[in-house]
């Protein structure tokens, strides 16, 4: 009797090579999915394995008593199962050793292969940012790393090309960029209103504009806020307004808005707080604007935090264009090592910065920004 054990793909692999090896009359004892011995097979498919049997030497039986054939077949196999672990088989151990071996080779060269593919692949990565950086210029690549989108960039350094001036890249840049700042001269008189997001600083950027005028300018100034939304948010500037003994007035509706604003007439200047809103949300965005229309004013400041990613810039600023802001404030630019987005905002605007911040300090983190210094920023010839 001859029993032989196959590893394959499937069953059909298996019925072509029992045919071929030993004939149309063997039989399939048993067959059962395996993984490869060892390590290795533990990450590789299962495959097949599958028993078959022929009794050689009575052939003609076979047919006749199949039943008696397949006992002593199982009774065979029985004994080939307890050793099957260690191979220890001699009819068997050889076949299923030279496939193992042959499984373990070809588990081998497909890993070095694939290994050969990864590398091959690595060296085509390192070669293409090899290229793109190799045919970057110094330049483009600062403006690049401050985070300034891609169209600026090119657009900063075709204008570069178009001058004539003999002078380094980095003032070349710096001219330019200082051309893309609107000049603006802004003189803080009457009401003046933030709106934005949530968060940005609006109320904190109040208390310090209020700090600075009211204290170091010795200015009088008012405070309105319709910011009654949020809880905490009144007490909040009212500290403030109480700190620096300033009239205060909260504001529930849009006819109480024209009163508070008249009632504040000997002011200097009114600050006006509201609450933060989100750009998507278009009716609340109306609700405000029915506010901010009763309020005669061209300082309308539509206030954004410095570490607002691009593509938000761009919804934020996009939103609120309904409220018709005349300035932007970039706020917590001490939160920010890369500074592009300040152009990337007066890009998308084209309105004037009216004032940054630059932390939490109330008064002294805020201030005025100039072209240079926006430049210088960008290009890394400062921070804040
Ligand atoms: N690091 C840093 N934090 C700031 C700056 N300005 C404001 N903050 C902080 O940001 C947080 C939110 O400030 P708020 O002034 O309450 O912001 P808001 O825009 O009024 O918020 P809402 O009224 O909820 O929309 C507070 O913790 C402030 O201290 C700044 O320039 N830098
Ligand atoms: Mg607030």
């Amino acid at each position: 009797m001859i029993i032989r054990k196959y590893i394959v793909k499937n069953m059909n692999e298996a019925m072509t090579k029992i045919k071929r090896d030993m004939g149309k009359d063997a039989i399939i004892v048993s067959q059962r999915r395996i993984r490869k011995p060892g390590f290795l097979g533990f990450f590789s498919k299962k495959k097949l394995e599958v028993t078959a049997a022929i009794d050689n030497t009575k052939k003609e039986e076979f047919t006749s008593s199949g039943v008696e054939l397949f006992k002593k077949v199982m009774e065979k196999q029985k004994s080939i199962d307890k050793t099957d672990e260690k191979y220890k088989n001699e009819e068997l151990s050889g076949i299923y050793e030279v496939a193992a071996e042959k499984e373990k080779q070809e588990t081998s060269s497909a890993i070095l292969n694939q290994i050969e593919e990864m590398k091959k692949m690595i060296d085509d990565v390192k070669k293409i940012t090899q290229n793109t950086t190799a045919n970057k210029s110094e330049i483009e690549i600062k403006l690049e790393n401050s985070d300034l989108i891609p169209d600026l960039v090119n657009n900063i350094l075709s204008n570069m090309n178009l001058m004539e001036e003999n002078i380094e890249d980095t003032q070349k840049a710096k001219k330019v960029i200082q051309n893309m700042v609107p000049d603006y001269s802004l003189k803080i008189e009457g009401p003046m209103v933030l709106v934005g997001p949530t968060g940005v600083g609006k109320t904190t950027t109040i208390a310090k504009l209020a700090g600075k005028l009211a204290l170091i300018q010795r200015k009088k100034v008012g405070l309105i806020t319709i910011d009654t939304y949020r809880i905490g948010a009144v007490e909040q500037l009212r500290t403030y307004a109480d700190i620096m003994n300033i009239p205060f007035k909260v504001v529930f509706s849009i006819k109480e808005m024209e009163e508070a604003v008249h009632s504040m007439e000997n002011c200097d200047i009114i600050l006006i707080d509201t609450t933060g809103r989100s750009s998507k949300n278009t009716m609340q965005i109306s609700e405000l604007r029915a506010f901010i229309e009763k309020i005669p004013t061209k300082n309308i400041n539509l206030v954004i935090s410095a570490t607002t990613k691009n593509k938000d810039i761009n919804t934020i600023l996009e939103g609120y264009k309904e409220l018709k802001y005349n300035y932007v404030i970039i706020t917590k630019l001490d939160e920010t090592t890369t500074y592009g987005s300040i152009l990337n905002i007066i890009n998308i605007s084209k309105k004037p910065i009216s004032f940054i911040t630059t932390g939490q300090n109330v008064p002294d983190d805020l201030r005025k920004i100039n072209a240079e210094e926006i430049a210088n920023l960008i290009l890394g010839e400062c921070s804040i």
